[in-house]
């Protein structure tokens, strides 16, 4: 779906990038989810009970999936349904040794009166750690730890997300950082967040907006300054790598935004680290 972003047109994008996947016995299809509500605002959120139609059958949908022991891997349009991703693995796993690495140009950890746009598609990860609106945050039953939250390539959090962050505790590894330090003190710095934190079951949120936008332009909230795609492609395979992973979104790809499909191309890699 794309309907909490700032501009429409996700959802084909996760239509089309579905499209070249293969499913056999090893890849299952666990279906499409297609709003099911209308569109509308209410309570001033833009979409909210499309959002939390959404939201509620992509958790179940992945419940079930991890419960015959499968990785999840949620391709889809705007950002705001990893709050059905995210609550159903906090909920599979426990809290206590389950983490969210963060990887996008935003922090999506806005809270109703926060939020500059009112998208919901900036509130998702905070509803799933107890935050906002209490409607979003029924989604899920089970609230992730703010301290077990590790953003990458971050350029564009709000004040008041920011105050969040440091508040509660949350990893920021900056876009600025990586490409200043590079890829690997990124990584080392993600490992030992991990480590001290004991988590064994780790979400990856990967939305493409976390690329430059000269690389990857197909995306609806281009952020100046990003992560170049080779640091983004080092930084998803050796995530993936670390072997606890659990579940993975790869969203915010908008096709009629995408230049020589070059943003097309980078999801398509990312798709093959996790499939093949
Ligand atoms: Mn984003």
């Amino acid at each position: 779906m794309g309907s909490a972003g700032k501009v429409p047109g996700a959802d084909l994008g996760a239509r089309k990038l579905k499209e070249r996947i293969a499913f056999d016995g090893e890849v299952c299809d666990a279906g499409d989810i297609i709003p099911a509500v209308d569109p509308g605002t209410r309570k001033g959120l833009r979409n909210l009970d499309r959002v939390l139609d959404v939201s509620t059958r992509l958790r179940d949908l992945a419940s079930e999936a991890f419960g015959t022991g499968c990785f999840v891997l949620n391709i889809a349009g705007d950002h705001s349904c990893a709050l059905g991703s995210i609550a159903a693995a906090c909920e599979a796993f426990g809290p206590e040794h389950f983490g969210i690495l963060y990887l996008d140009a935003h922090g999506d950890i806005n809270t109703p009166e926060s939020s500059p746009s009112g998208n919901i598609h900036g509130m998702s990860l905070a509803a799933a750690l107890g935050f906002g609106d209490p409607e979003l945050q029924s989604v899920a039953p089970v609230k992730a730890l703010p301290d077990h939250v590790i953003f990458v390539g971050t350029r564009a959090l709000d004040p008041p997300e920011q105050e969040l962050a440091e508040r509660e505790g949350m990893g920021v590894i900056p876009a600025h950082d990586i490409r200043e330090q590079g890829v690997e003190a990124a990584l080392a710095q993600i490992r030992a967040f991990v480590q001290e934190r004991g988590i064994r079951h780790l979400h990856f949120s990967i939305d493409i907006d976390v690329v430059d936008p000269g690389e990857a332009p197909g995306t609806g909230v281009r952020e100046k300054r990003g992560i170049s795609a080779e640091e983004f492609l080092a930084i998803v395979r050796a995530v993936r790598d670390m072997e606890i992973l659990c579940s993975a979104d790869l969203v915010e790809f908008i096709p009629a935004l995408d230049r020589e499909g070059r943003t097309e191309h980078l999801c398509h890699e990312v798709l093959d680290y996790f499939i093949s």
